[in-house]
């Protein structure tokens, strides 16, 4: 007869958590979203859970709610992501779910929150609260490239103002926000935009860079070497290249051999002019011609 009386006291000890439970207050909403490629799907999804409920604590499990959220497409609800260790009486937590947790879908889906009352001798369905909807997307679609480039109109010349126009390349949706301007390689901008104006003070290279940011923080830049020019003596070399060389920028002929400095294979050689070889070869050349050609010349 104890027996029996222990037996019962027991059955009804399990049996009680399958009993009168359900979502009391609260709800789940979205707070936070990551698009990276700016296509207004999300590879990921935060959601703050804030929840009441009232289940049944059982002898064998201080927490014995299990949380599930779940998604549609369209189809069957599935599930995103359970949280097994739910206190007893609510929850308030944020849950990160990933690309990978809806299962490959890309595009819209609906969300849920469930609460079940796990307890040994069942699942008990105290019922779900909608979350709202969310487009989402695999972190590997989620993402994008940017590159740099630009250009400029006219000629580089010496104190000369000239308008340098970027270009960019991208295959995500984020627009590009910033266009920084370094003229003078020192890492500092000195132009902002995607079209500029900038006059070099001086001739001879010089190195620009162009950095482009898009609305996601993504970053390209471009160097490009430009050659400035000023060639006050008009012989095509310009003046930093001619000091460089050790020619005068404002003789356009610095050995006087009548071949300018532009085209002059040694162009300060004054002890070998190459004029002077030229002319002595056309002489001789003139004189071989003269020497053929002498028998069939008049008497
Ligand atoms: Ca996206
Ligand atoms: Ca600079
Ligand atoms: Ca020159
Ligand atoms: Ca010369």
């Amino acid at each position: 007869m104890r027996d029996y009386r222990l037996l019962l006291v027991a059955a009804l000890v399990l049996t009680a958590g399958c009993t009168g439970g359900s979502i009391t207050g609260g709800d789940a909403t979205i707070v936070d979203r990551v698009d990276g490629d700016c296509d207004d799907r999300h590879s990921e999804v935060d959601i703050r859970l804030s929840l009441s409920y009232t289940d049944s604590a059982d002898l064998f499990s201080e927490t014995d709610a299990v949380i599930l959220v779940e998604y549609t497409d369209g189809g069957q609800w599935a599930r995103a992501t359970r949280i097994g260790d739910a206190p007893s009486g609510g929850i308030e937590r944020t849950v990160s779910l990933t690309g990978s947790d809806f299962g490959g879908v890309e595009g819209p889906v609906r969300l849920r929150v469930s609460v079940l009352d796990s307890d040994v001798t069942s699942n008990q369905d105290l019922g779900s609260v909608p979350v709202g909807e969310v487009a989402v997307e695999p972190q590997s679609a989620d993402r994008g490239t940017l590159s740099a480039g630009f250009d400029w109109r006219g000629e580089l010349r010496r104190n000369t103002t000239v308008t340098f126009v970027a270009g960019d390349r991208s295959d995500s949706d984020c627009p590009v926000v910033s266009y920084d301007w370094d003229f003078d390689g020192d890492g500092t901008p000195e132009r902002e935009g995607r079209t500029v104006t900038y006059r070099f003070q001086s001739d001879g290279y010089h190195t620009v860079e162009l950095t482009l940011a898009d609305s996601r923080d993504r970053e390209a830049s471009v160097e490009r070497e430009v050659l400035v020019v000023f060639d006050p003596d008009g012989d095509g070399v310009t003046s930093a290249i001619e000091r460089a060389r050790g020619t005068d920028p404002r003789d356009p002929d610095t050995d006087d051999d009548l071949f300018h400095d532009g085209i002059d294979p040694a162009p300060t050689s004054l002890l070998v002019p190459t004029g002077l070889i030229q002319g002595v070869l056309f002489a001789l050349l003139f004189g071989a011609f003269l020497y053929s050609t002498r028998d069939s010349l008049p008497p």
